[in-house]
């Protein structure tokens, strides 16, 4: 078989890339590790930058996320006793955020790649790519017990942080950043109308909560928890006791609980890998970089990652231009360690590490104090959350 690029990965990075590819004209096929229900079983991120929607919609998927997703022009943090509200749409002239379930995006995108009938294989095992530094590498695959080669110009490692792809680059070539923390999100998703009509993050003595949604009856809750905490220990009813002592009374008092249709822990860590290609491949999404998902960061990073690639990808193809496709890392590198910053200082800010000292928290808490209770501090609290503009690919 031969293509012009093999996307590793159908999450949102490698569907989104291919749906873009596709409509420019290029060629590719994307191989999956496991089932498209297993990928879409995963619950993951509900917050989508202007940038991101704006891809959606270019990339021809954005119909259903503008008809369902809510529009949100502001969040809340609590702490301390008090409530702040960031008027996203007033300190940021205008700019949004579109509140729409990863699982959603995924599942409109792989509507969308069946529809266009592109080349997709799941339940791919042993995926290798070759031949990296060649003019035409390729990349092999498994599936019902045969051995498939597919050859072509470039490789999209959209493998996430567990892939195969950041693994086939040498050891010496790469320098890994990590910060893990200590503990993690439990997660659950309930069919109960949301506590808040927008985000509450809170910050509390007893640890970080956060107050999301999915839709007007389908809500998602998370509270900080111990680097000991396994999901079984946690009852539905445990959490929701939790909860409520995390959220402002008012709130407390109206939250209306209910049985979880999903409940799992998400573990908290940074993490960028430099430089994020090596010979043909290109590292994109979870596979090259990872945030706590306290701003939100994760899945729009990755999206960015994907408008830089196939913004690249269309002038290589369509005007000669090969060599932009080494500017690719420095391009992505520039907002992807400016999602790390944000994602790192709002986790500091808002939860109570295991590891944070004393005087740590005192200066937290006066950040905390300086952004929410002034207009600049908000202001630049609301740019970062909805997101710097993605750069022109000249
Ligand atoms: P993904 O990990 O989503 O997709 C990678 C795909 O590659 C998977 O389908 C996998 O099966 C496949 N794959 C792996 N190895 C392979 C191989 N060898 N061969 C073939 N295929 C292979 N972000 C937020 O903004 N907010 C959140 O609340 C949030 N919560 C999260 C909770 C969890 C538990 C996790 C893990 C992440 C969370 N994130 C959140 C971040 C998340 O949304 C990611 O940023 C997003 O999934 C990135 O998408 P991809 O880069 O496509 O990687
Ligand atoms: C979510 O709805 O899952 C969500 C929203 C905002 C975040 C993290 C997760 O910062």
């Amino acid at each position: 078989m031969k293509t012009q690029v093999v996307i590793i990965g159908a999450g949102p990075s490698g569907l989104l890339l291919g749906q873009l590819l596709n409509k420019q004209g290029i060629e590719n096929i994307i191989l999956e590790r496991v089932t498209p229900e297993y990928v879409l079983g995963r619950i993951r991120a509900g917050v989508l930058e202007q940038g991101f929607a704006d891809l959606m919609r270019k990339a021809g998927v954005g119909e259903r996320m503008d008809r369902e997703g809510e529009v949100h022009d502001g969040f809340e943090i609590a702490y301390n006793g008090k409530r702040v509200r960031i008027n996203l749409n007033e300190l940021t002239d205008g700019d949004t955020v579109i509140v729409y379930g990863q699982t959603e995006v995924t599942r409109d995108l792989m509507d969308a790649r069946v529809k266009s009938g592109q080349y997709s294989v799941y339940e791919a095992r042993n995926v290798q790519p070759h031949d990296l530094t060649e003019e035409h590498p390729y990349v092999t695959y498994e599936k019902d017990g045969e051995t498939f080669r597919i050859d072509c110009d470039y490789i999209a490692g959209c493998d996430g942080f567990y892939g195969v792809s950041r693994k086939s680059i040498p050891a010496e070539c790469l320098k890994e950043y990590e910060r893990v923390y200590p503990g993690g999100w439990l997660g659950v998703l309930a069919e109960t109308p949301p506590v808040n009509p927008e985000l509450v993050y809170v910050c509390h003595d007893r640890g970080f909560a956060l107050c999301s949604m999915r839709s007007k009856t389908r809500s998602r809750y998370y509270i900080q928890v111990g680097s000991a905490d396994k999901v079984e220990q946690w009852s539905d009813e445990a959490f929701w006791d939790e909860l409520k002592r995390r959220l402002p009374e008012e709130l407390a008092a109206k939250l209306i609980t209910g049985k979880s249709i999903e409940k799992s822990i998400a573990p908290m860590r940074s993490f960028v890998v430099e430089p994020m290609q090596y010979g043909k491949l290109f590292l994109l999404g979870d596979a090259a970089h990872i945030v706590p998902p306290t701003g939100a960061k994760g899945l729009n990073t990755a999206a960015s990652d994907v408008y830089t690639l196939s913004s690249i990808l269309e002038k290589v193809y369509g005007e000669g231009r090969s060599d932009l496709a080494s500017k690719y890392s420095e391009i992505c590198l520039r907002r992807v360690w400016d999602g790390e910053r944000f994602s790192w200082w709002m986790s500091n800010m808002l939860h109570k590490f295991e590891d944070t000292s004393e005087f740590e928290r005192k200066i937290y808490n006066s950040e905390l104090e300086f952004f929410l209770n002034t207009e600049s501090g908000r202001k630049v609290l609301a740019q970062q959350y909805v997101g710097l503009p993605y750069d022109a690919i000249e």
